[in-house]
């Protein structure tokens, strides 16, 4: 019986990818799950298992399609024998048969733009709207010469309360004074703004969706020879995400440092267990586990601001990203409840999720839901950073390098391991003292676990 393998609903609000491999050739014997091809979302890259065993007659899509869901990647003669060849008609990767579902203007679009694959433009093209290039024109003017946006204290203070610049809101009252639907208008375009990808007042777009303001660049050529290349998706939606948070968070970033000698003993002493479980016992894992119960402890850090509305959602669950390092970039995929889970659990789904994201087997649904991000360097060095916050987070634990230092304590220099911590929040919803006693409590639990049962 031949069988169609098709493209399966991949996320919500995700409809489509592009094929950037062909894991199979007509003739190939496949099993269950076994890759067909690898496919590339705004959220992902991933690869598509077999739902059907069997010889490959037809694979019907070729590097470079989109592919929509429900479209069609291969035929598959699940009653072939193994060995048994391919008809002739099929040997060649085949033109589609049936067109992949098409993604229609009515059709749900991605929460971030597509980024399309073609080169950036050698002059790039202006990303905001004449009226909004106008707009930016005369706030720079207005600022330069010192001259006030026209409206009242209280309408002041209203856009200071939603993180607007009342500069930046156009007035619709007589001569232009500002009013507080006004400023409400305003914030609420900049989350549609936001949440479209469309370019919108204050929030910096890119025609590739890069996320950040398009400027003409010079022509390097004049100093020397260059080669460019288009982003890849995992870039592009990097660059808008991180240009995004950035122009939005007021960040401040507290840092702190936790005496882990014992807790290094620990993890050694405990490593052999959790390894025996199928997991690594590493310091992200640990601090996973710690940071779920501070997100318990100071429920500020486990919240998103929705400006729009004027609230804070703060969320019954506590979901962790960890940032993973891999060959196309950054990812972050999220560990949910973890405050449900113990070490060995979550040490078990932190190395499958960091393998998965290694091997592009991370589905989008794995990198959505986070509450709060840690980013871990330490591996590899440094002693400190200033992470961005991952917003709608508001917050981001980023780690460096632990190292023996000379520490003083009872009268006299002892050799301890310090671990460089460097929390950033967002300063809309978080203030510096809470900060501050959100890592130290975090330190605290690090040189001394018996606070996680007292207080966690
Ligand atoms: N200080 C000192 N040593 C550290 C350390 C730290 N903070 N963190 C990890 N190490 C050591 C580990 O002990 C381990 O050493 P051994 O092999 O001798 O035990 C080694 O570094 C490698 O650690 P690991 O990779 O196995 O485990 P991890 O928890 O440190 O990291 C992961 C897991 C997925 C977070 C990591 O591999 C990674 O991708 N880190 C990069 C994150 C990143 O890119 N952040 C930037 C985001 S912003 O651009």
């Amino acid at each position: 019986m031949i069988v169609e393998v098709k493209l399966p609903e991949i996320s919500e609000n995700v409809n489509e990818g592009d094929v950037t491999k062909v894991l199979v050739a007509p003739g190939d014997v496949v099993a269950v799950d076994q890759p067909l091809v690898e496919l590339e979302t705004e959220k992902a890259v991933f690869e598509v298992p077999s739902t059907a065993a069997g010889l490959v007659t037809e694979v019907m899509v070729k590097a470079g399609d989109t592919l929509g869901v429900g479209g069609v990647i291969a035929r598959i003669d699940t009653e072939a024998k193994q060995g048994a060849s391919a008809p002739a008609a099929a040997t060649q990767p085949a033109a589609p048969a049936e067109k992949p579902a098409p993604v229609s203007a009515e059709s749900p679009r991605p929460s971030a733009p597509a980024a399309s694959p073609a080169p950036a433009p050698a002059v790039a093209a202006p990303a905001a709207p004449i009226a909004e290039t106008i707009r930016d024109t005369v706030v720079a003017v207005a600022q330069e010469q010192g001259t006030p946006a026209p409206a009242s204290p209280s309408v002041r203070r209203l856009a200071r309360e939603l993180g607007v610049d009342v500069n930046r809101v156009r007035g619709t009252g007589p001569g232009g004074r500002i009013s507080a639907e006004d400023v409400h208008a305003y914030a609420k375009s900049i989350i549609a703004a936001a949440t479209s990808g469309a370019a919108a007042p204050g929030v910096a777009t890119a025609p590739a969706g890069a996320g950040v303001a398009a400027r003409a660049l010079p022509d390097f050529t004049r100093f020397g020879e260059i080669e460019r290349t288009p982003m890849s998706k995992v870039r592009a939606i990097t660059a808008q995400s991180m240009a995004w948070a950035w122009n939005t968070v007021p960040h401040v970033t507290q840092h702190d440092e936790a005496d882990i000698t014992q807790l290094e003993a620990a993890r050694k002493k405990f490593a052999p267990r959790v390894e025996a479980a199928g997991g690594k016992l590493t310091m992200t894992a640990i601090l996973t586990t710690v940071c779920a119960s501070a997100l318990r402890r100071f429920p500020d850090f486990n919240a998103s601001i929705d400006v729009a509305r004027g609230e804070i959602v703060h969320k019954k669950y506590v979901n962790v990203g960890v940032a993973v390092d891999t060959d196309r970039g950054l990812l972050v995929p999220v560990v949910r409840d973890v405050d449900q889970k113990n070490l060995t659990a979550v040490s078990v789904e932190i190395s499958q999720l960091a393998d998965r994201a290694r091997n592009k087997r991370i589905m989008p649904d794995d990198l959505e839901g986070g509450n709060f991000t840690i980013s871990n360097l330490g591996g590899i060095g440094g002693v400190g950073f200033t992470p961005i916050v991952y917003a709608p987070e508001v917050a981001i634990l980023g780690v460096s390098r632990a190292a023996m230092r000379p520490v003083y304590a009872n009268g006299a220099f002892e050799p301890r391991l310090v671990l460089p911590l460097s929390l950033s929040y967002d300063h809309r919803l978080i203030d510096g003292a809470a900060a501050a006693r959100f890592l130290r409590w975090v330190c605290e639990a690090l040189e001394d676990p018996i606070l996680l049962a007292l207080e966690g």
